[in-house]
This record gives C-alpha cells, sequence and structure tokens, in this order.
C-alpha cells in the first residue's frame, strides 16, 4: 500500500500540541513520530508532505449539512458533488448531511434518495442523520432499523407546519423510542406555530423585507421550544441535541439542563457568532437594493448583536455550554432561488453556505483569541466525532485512525469571496471576510485530495460511513 509522510509539523488535538511526523500506511495513521526518536532510520514514503511551521489537526466534520435539499420551492443548490469537493477545499473531511423524509412520505423512501444522490458522487466521506417530517406508525417502526443501518441520529422540527413540523405528542412518541434504541434526538427547536402568526402580522402590516423574517423568528419562540424540548427530552430520558443555537436565552436553557446532569448539548454555526441582525436590515446593494439582506435569511434567524447573542455564543462554545460547530450548510443562489422571496420574506428559501468556510471561520477566533488551538480542533472534529459515533476512525490524529488529515498554516491568508469559492453559489454570506490562515493540505483516507490551490480528488472518493451511537453521553 502507498505510504505518505507528513513532516515537521504540530499535531493539534483537543487536548494538547506536539511535534510530530505523521506516517499513513494506505487509508490509515499508522504512526506518530516524535523528532529524533525514529527507530529504524530515515523513513522512506511515497510521498512526502512538508508541514514545517503548519498545524496538522484531523480533518475537520461538519455534523450538519443539507445538500440537495428541497425547501420553498426550490433546491439548495450545492449537490453531493460540489458540496463534498468544497467542503474538502476548505479542510473538512467528514459531513454529515440530512436524508428527507417530508409529511406523508416513507423514510425508508428519504433514505434510500439520499443514499443515491451521495452514492458515487462525494469528495470526502458522509453519513447521514433522518430527518422524520412527522411521526405516526410507519416512521416509529422505521426507527427500529436506523442503528443497523449506521444512521444513529434523527432530527425533528418544532417549526415549518405543514412540511417538516412534529407536534408534541409525535416528539414525545419519538422520544421514548429513541431512549430505547439509543438514537440521539436533534431538534429544531423554534415555535413554528406562534411564528407563522407572526410572519403573517408582519406580511399584513406591509413590513416584507428580508430583515422581518428574523424580526418573526424572535428569540422567545426559540427559547421556549428549548426548553419544551428538554422536558420531553428529560420525561422520556432521550439524550437532545439541539441544532443551530442562535439565541443566548436558549443557551441558557441548555446550561440549565446541562447543570442538573441531563443529556442535553447544543452546536451553534459560523453565522450566529460573526453575523448580526442590524447588519442584516443594513444590508443594500446595487443589485438587490434592501433585499440584499436575503443572503442572510436562515433559521434560526441572525440575532441582535446590541442584545448580545453573537458574544454569548463565544462564551458558551468556552465554558462548553455549547459543544460544537456546524453550519447547517444550505445554499440557495440569490437569482432564481432567493428572489422567489423579493415580495415578501416567507418565500425566501432559508439557509446560507458556510461548508467551505467553517474551518477558517473558526480558526479566525483562535487568532482573535475567542478560543484555543485545541478548543478549534474539538469543536470541529473531535467532538463531532464523538457525538455521533465515528471517534477513532475520525476526529483525532492517532495510530489505526483514517488518514483524513488538513495541513493548516497559520501564516497564511485567506480571502473569502463569491469569485473564489467553490460551492454552487452566486454569492457569498460571508463576502469580504479575512482570515490569517490557511488551508494547505488535505487527505482523506490517506489520499491527498487539496495541495497547493489544487484538487487532486476525484467523485466517489467519499463512502458512506456507518456510525456507531454517540460516544458523548454521560
Ligand atoms: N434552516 C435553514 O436555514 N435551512 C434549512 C432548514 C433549516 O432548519
Ligand atoms: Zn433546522
Ligand atoms: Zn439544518
Amino acid at each position: 500500500m502507498a505510504t505518505t509522510l507528513i513532516k515537521g509539523g504540530t499535531v493539534v488535538s483537543s487536548t494538547g500540541r506536539t511535534e510530530a511526523d505523521i506516517l499513513i500506511d494506505g487509508e490509515k495513521v499508522v504512526a506518530l513520530i516524535s523528532p529524533g526518536t525514529t527507530p529504524l532510520g530515515t523513513i522512506e514514503a511515497d510521498t512526502v508532505v512538508d508541514a514545517t511551521g503548519k498545524y496538522v489537526i484531523p480533518g475537520g466534520i461538519d455534523a450538519h449539512t443539507h445538500f440537495e435539499l428541497p425547501f420553498g420551492g426550490t433546491e439548495a443548490s450545492d449537490t453531493f458533488e460540489t458540496g463534498t469537493r468544497a467542503a474538502a477545499w476548505g479542510g473538512t473531511t467528514t459531513v454529515v448531511d440530512f436524508a428527507v423524509q417530508t409529511t406523508g412520505t416513507k423514510v425508508e423512501d428519504g433514505l434510500a434518495k439520499w443514499h443515491a444522490k451521495a452514492e458515487g458522487n462525494c469528495a470526502i466521506d458522509y453519513g447521514f442523520h433522518q430527518i422524520l417530517g412527522g411521526v405516526d406508525e410507519d416512521s416509529l417502526k422505521a426507527m427500529d432499523r436506523f442503528v443497523d443501518e449506521g444512521i444513529t441520529s434523527y432530527k425533528m422540527f418544532m417549526a415549518y407546519p405543514g412540511v417538516f413540523y412534529s407536534d408534541d405528542g409525535q416528539i414525545l412518541r419519538a422520544m421514548q423510542k429513541a431512549a430505547d434504541l439509543g438514537l440521539l434526538t436533534m431538534m429544531h427547536a423554534e415555535n413554528g406555530p406562534a411564528i407563522d402568526v407572526l410572519a403573517a402580522q408582519l406580511v399584513e402590516a406591509g413590513k416584507t423585507t428580508p430583515y422581518y423574517h428574523g424580526i418573526a423568528r424572535a428569540w422567545q419562540m426559540e427559547e421556549e421550544a428549548t426548553h419544551r424540548a428538554i422536558m420531553l427530552g428529560n420525561l422520556t430520558g432521550a439524550p437532545l441535541y439541539v441544532v443551530h443555537v442562535s439565541a443566548k436565552q436558549a443557551v441558557e436553557q441548555l446550561a440549565w439542563a446541562r447543570d442538573k446532569g441531563q443529556n442535553v448539548f447544543g452546536e451553534t454555526c459560523p453565522q450566529y457568532l460573526y453575523l448580526s441582525l442590524e447588519e442584516q436590515l443594513g444590508a443594500s446593494s446595487k443589485e438587490w437594493g434592501d433585499f440584499e439582506g436575503a443572503k442572510w435569511v436562515c433559521s434560526t434567524p441572525l440575532r441582535s448583536r446590541e442584545e448580545g447573542h453573537q458574544d454569548h455564543m463565544w462564551q458558551a462554545l468556552r465554558t462548553n455550554d455549547l459543544q460544537m460547530v456546524s453550519t447547517d450548510h444550505c445554499p440557495f443562489c440569490m437569482k432564481g432561488q432567493k428572489e422567489l422571496g423579493k415580495e415578501e420574506f416567507r418565500k425566501i428559501p432559508n439557509g446560507i453556505g458556510s461548508v467551505e468556510h467553517r474551518m477558517d471561520l473558526m480558526y479566525q477566533g483562535v487568532v482573535t483569541g475567542e478560543i484555543t488551538l485545541e478548543r478549534w480542533v474539538e469543536l470541529t472534529s473531535t467532538t463531532p466525532a464523538r457525538m455521533f459515533g465515528m471517534y477513532g476512525a475520525k476526529g483525532v490524529v492517532a495510530p489505526g485512525a483514517d488518514g483524513d488529515i488538513v495541513v493548516y498554516d497559520p501564516k497564511g491568508h485567506t480571502s473569502i469571496s463569491a469569485k473564489s469559492h467553490h460551492m454552487n453559489m452566486d454569492h457569498s454570506a460571508w463576502e469580504g471576510f479575512e482570515i490569517d490562515g490557511h488551508v494547505d493540505t488535505v487527505l482523506s483516507r490517506g489520499k491527498v485530495i487539496i495541495d497547493k490551490g489544487e484538487y487532486l480528488g476525484a467523485k466517489g472518493d467519499g463512502k458512506f460511513v456507518k456510525r456507531g451511537l454517540s460516544q458523548y453521553l454521560v
């Protein structure tokens, strides 16, 4: 089998950093070699990657993407091919996407469809969570097969009535089952029925611009739903993972439950750390006028910086009240997609594309002193691996692990722009962001797929990861 040596770098894990060379044989890491300790003389490898002066980290794991998601009368613009390739460019070597069952369709059909979309098309490894778009006898029965199929987490929505929504009784039933099976329940925690009333009232009052999306989806709607999900988890004993947390009050709910010892976890996303409702209100361009703010319409929505949500998210990442950062990558172009909502915000497809930028954006938090280097690795790779049953193979650079490795240059620089990104989008939600770091080299299961600004992989390199049960529960 071909061997690869990554030489001269600083290997960073969630717990520390050390100078070491990494030897990969085929797809797996076989040794970490401290300088001057090579037992058998100089190691020769088929490929040598020079990592001098650079960080060597486990490949990023983005546990929340939506490739090809049908939403709002259109479909997320990244396919598994374009989306996973863009992820690779940004130092992510595994994604966990959401297979979709919408209300009234069969779970098995949704999952089969997602396998067909992904198989043979991915640049990096991928797994699936299963979305349940409503709970009935059929979907409850389907849950019995999830663990065998390597789908050990599933998502329900307290929002989007008529599309993905589950009511409290349905959620209770699914959680009872999840508790029995050891599945991790992922929750979109916003009070959808109340939001829909608020949104209709705003539109009736002529408040139709993208900014009002965030006003309708008030933080009280997120706090309330988060609390309700926690209590349903408490009653049933089902471990709970709340996705895309954006309100500081929702974090407080999670912290409260965790302090009582409940298995409750939360992720946030780069948009809730960096972007705000005030900037969305002020967004304007020659081409789109105040509809420019549509590029930042996502759910949960951007929050007010004046109210301190962004600072609170960074704090929660430091204190482990939030455990992970995923993207909720759900890209839509302005032309032909976001513009469906030009007349009123309810018709704007919800979503932001970030799969390519998560590692860089989070590294910028290291540069600005919000998080440590080790916490960067933990939030973006190690915890996602443990949370979603992949740790050992993924999320760590150690003998026996997959050769999913990123060489990151802290002296490099990355300018984010739609002109240079690899996502299938006609704009960037991150236009003009400057990162004091750069993804230099990316290996996926031992194969160099990005090196010196060149993509060396191929579609079909990425394989389905059959995940185990969460390794993060107390
Ligand atoms: N949020 C989004 O922004 N897009 C898709 C689904 C979701 O929950
Ligand atoms: Zn969601
Ligand atoms: Zn999502």
